[in-house]
């Protein structure tokens, strides 16, 4: 008999499955299906909508059908791979954990976790975690990322976790909604999530544990009831690979350069070396912030690590 659930966790070898009535099994994919349909790490994802057909042992399931997916957040795990990573799916809003501090986040990093929501259709939330921990100098940075992120339109929050300031914000967003949060190790998400939902005792981890390259602490994606609503905590990821359609029409998923774009004399304007392009006046005129536009540019370059420090603040 053919079952319908949600998979709430995935592990990448077995999956956890939320029946109708709310019950959990646990499933697998067959060997054949796992490799031949799908071109990713994971064929099957947190978020997605499954049919399965339950063993004989009535204690299991194996997937056997994934139904179309309203929307996805994909990365590839380096611009180098070509290997797809599926984080979630079927999800209102993508939350984006960013720290300052104690990790940075750069901003080539959120520029490029942006595009991938603007592609996907998924509504971008960015909020700032650990002000806590910012002196006057981070603070003047948290005003002026602020301002570069929401003059594009994009919510941003700013927040402590660990003082539980900002949150009750956050909270309304999430009631009703299925959310995704992403971001680098160590930023705050699943303290996030224990925040809002204390019972669920996440692992997290002291910073001082995270080394250089980064502790990940959460392992695999997992979707949990809080605040009314559905959150799926991920493991921390480094980089945000994009793949070569995307960076072909990068320009696109710049919502400010988009916008005026058709401004530009030639109407295939790369927004690069062109005369009389509208992007460019826009940079020089600060009404699209040159970080942004940097970004734009190591992008379409193919440069992603060079550029990690963040040159316009
Ligand atoms: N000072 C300060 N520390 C925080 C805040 N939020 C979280 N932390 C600390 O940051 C550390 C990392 O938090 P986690 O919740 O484990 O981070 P994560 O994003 O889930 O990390 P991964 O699972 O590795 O991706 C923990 O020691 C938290 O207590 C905050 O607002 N301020
Ligand atoms: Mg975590
Ligand atoms: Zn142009």
């Amino acid at each position: 008999m053919i079952n319908k659930g949600i998979v709430i966790k995935s592990t990448g070898s077995y999956y956890l499955v939320k029946k109708e009535d709310n019950s959990i099994i646990n499933c697998r994919i067959r060997g054949k299906f796992r490799t031949k349909e799908y071109k990713n790490t994971n064929p099957v994802a947190v978020g997605d909508i499954v049919g399965f057909k339950v063993q004989k042992d009535e204690n299991s399931g194996v997937i056997t059908k994934i139904f179309d997916r309203k929307n996805c957040l994909i990365r590839k795990s380096t611009n180098l791979s070509r290997k797809f990573h599926i984080i979630a799916s079927n999800i209102d809003y993508a939350f984006l954990i960013a720290t300052l501090t104690e990790p940075v986040t750069y901003l080539m990093f959120t520029d490029r976790w942006l595009i991938a929501c603007e592609k996907n259709n998924i509504e971008p939330v960015i909020i700032f975690n650990k002000i806590d921990l910012y002196d006057n100098e981070l603070n003047k940075k948290l005003v002026s990322y602020i301002k570069i992120y929401s003059d594009i339109g994009y919510k941003c929050f700013p927040v402590s976790v660990k003082e539980n300031k900002g949150i009750d914000k956050i909270k309304n967003i999430i009631k009703g909604k299925t959310i995704v949060i992403s971001g680098n190790s160590g930023v705050g998400k699943s303290s996030l999530i224990n925040l809002l939902e204390p019972k669920l005792k996440l692992k997290t981890a002291e910073i001082s544990e995270y080394h250089k390259q980064g502790k990940h602490t959460t392992t695999f994606a997992e979707m949990f009831p809080v605040a009314g609503g559905y959150l799926i905590d991920t493991p921390g990821i480094k980089g945000f690979g994009l793949d070569e359609e995307t960076k072909e029409n990068t320009a696109l998923y710049f919502p400010e350069m988009k916008k005026i774009s058709h401004l530009c004399k030639f109407n295939n304007c790369t927004h690069t070396h062109e005369p009389d392009c509208a992007v460019k006046e826009a940079v020089n005129n600060r009404e699209i912030s040159p970080s942004r536009y940097n970004n734009y540019l190591n992008i379409l370059a193919g440069e992603e690590d060079k550029y990690r420090q963040d040159k316009y603040t």
